[in-house]
């Protein structure tokens, strides 16, 4: 078999003093960190469309990138280099999973028939490889946003024809996700959402997409699916608002159409930054309601307000992240996908390696510093502490609902003057330091 990127050897940890640029430095996959291996918490997961279809267009000029594969003879024999590709380049970074959307698994085909023919095709040879090379799909997805035909949304589109047609895509790509043994399947908003509310039924629009979901999870679980639908939150780009808007907004939604028990959330960087939040409030939002699913590591770029979709690189930013997932028990059957491209001037086969060296040692580091600093223990005693309060006599009886509020009232009026409590900003910022 043809090597399409020859010259790198499978990537190694070589510790924190490497300087070769294609080794890892934190990233050590069988270091056992507390009670798993880096590859267990980890679960790090190659995005089929950025790395391998990313071409680097920009609305100033074309891509600057060019794929090997592209140029197989018709697009059954394109689609099966790509996965050669896709897949010798994830056995050397050392990923053991990988995302895709249904359309950047296959080129779409005229119909839709056409298309299904292609990715049962494809799916017979990723099976093929995903075995060979131990390596498992983390979820799939469908591309009901690129097609014009999808320029006023998929499932909330005014028109009934096209809620049919991305019905017809969205089947096919859970039945090849069940054929792959995908471990989630997602739903990211893509066009979910409105330009203007002058020409926008939103209550409609909204219980149509609620209506989709519940017909795509009751077909899923009826077809072996065992996995969790993941709602991909995001609050604009490329409609004005986005329906998924942000976590607190989805599992509104979910509890609003009794979606809760299916349904788990996947939590973009970016995505959180657009938002006005941080990656770790969207993520403690989402554990906080049993609905942490699964992570797309790409961060923004802190100046520009658009999707960048660049490699987590932020040291502080991921430690507080992986201390919210180290406090939620892990990931679970999730992972850390990362959907992040190289820019378009970095044209270098390596450069690919490159980002994904980076993000992998980032959370590696970020995992290590995050599992001491809650040995240690000091942030979460203080927090313990904060609220022992409510853990004791009518702070207690407060919290199990055992007070009225006019007996509340009366235990105000009765303690007289007490003391200010200090929040300890700056002290918890300091030890935060210590670990970055
Ligand atoms: C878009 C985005 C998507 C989803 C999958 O901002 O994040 O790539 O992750 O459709
Ligand atoms: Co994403």
């Amino acid at each position: 078999m043809p090597q399409y990127f020859p010259t790198v050897k499978k990537v190694q940890y070589e510790g924190p003093e490497s300087k070769d640029p294609l080794a890892f430095r934190y990233y050590d996959a069988d270091r056992v960190v507390g009670d798993k291996t880096m590859a267990e918490h980890l679960r790090f997961a190659v995005a089929y469309w950025h790395s391998f279809g990313g071409k680097g267009g920009d609305p100033f000029g074309p891509g600057t990138i060019s794929f090997p594969w592209e140029k197989g003879r018709d697009a059954k024999t394109r689609a099966r280099k790509k996965l050669d590709g896709a897949f010798e380049f994830m056995e050397k970074i050392g990923a053991r999973f990988y995302c895709w959307h249904d359309y950047d698994l296959v080129e779409e085909g005229k119909t839709l028939a056409e298309s299904e023919d292609r990715m049962q095709d494809a799916a017979k040879h990723a099976k093929e490889l995903q075995k060979a090379k131990g390596i498992d799909l983390l979820w799939g997805t469908s591309n009901a946003f690129s097609n014009p035909r999808f320029m006023n949304g998929a499932a909330t589109n005014p028109d009934f024809q096209v809620v049919a047609h991305a019905a017809a895509q969205v089947k096919t790509a859970i039945d090849t996700t069940v054929a792959l043994g995908g471990h989630n399947y997602v739903f990211w908003g893509g066009r979910e959402g409105y330009m203007s509310l002058l020409n926008t039924d939103l209550k409609r629009e909204r219980e149509h997409m609620a209506m989709f979901l519940t017909m795509a999870r009751d077909y899923g679980r009826k077809n072996k699916f065992k996995g969790k639908f993941l709602i991909e939150p995001k609050p604009m780009e490329p409609t004005k608002h986005q329906y998924d808007y942000d976590s607190e907004t989805v599992i509104g939604f979910l509890r609003e159409f009794n979606l809760m028990d299916d349904f788990a959330l996947n939590i973009e960087v970016n995505h959180a930054t657009l938002a006005g939040h941080t990656f770790d409030h969207e993520l403690q939002v989402a554990a906080n309601a049993g609905v942490l699913g699964s992570i797309d590591a790409n961060r923004g770029d802190y100046q520009n307000g658009w999707d960048t979709d660049q490699f987590p690189t932020d040291p502080t930013e991921l430690l507080l992240a992986m201390r919210v997932i180290l406090k939620n028990g892990g990931i679970g059957a999730g992972g850390i996908n990362f959907d992040a491209k190289i820019r378009r001037n970095s044209t270098d086969r390596e450069d690919l390696f490159y980002a994904h060296i980076g993000g992998m040692d980032a959370f590696a580091r970020a995992l290590i510093n995050a599992h001491a600093m809650m040995e240690e223990g000091t942030l979460e005693d203080f927090v313990k502490q904060r609220y022992s309060s409510f853990d004791k006599g009518n702070g207690k009886k407060f919290e199990e609902g055992k007070l009225s509020l006019k007996q509340l009232a009366n235990i105000g009026k009765k303690q007289g003057a007490f003391d200010l409590q200090s929040g300890r900003q700056e002290w918890a910022e300091n030890v935060v330091s210590r670990w970055v």
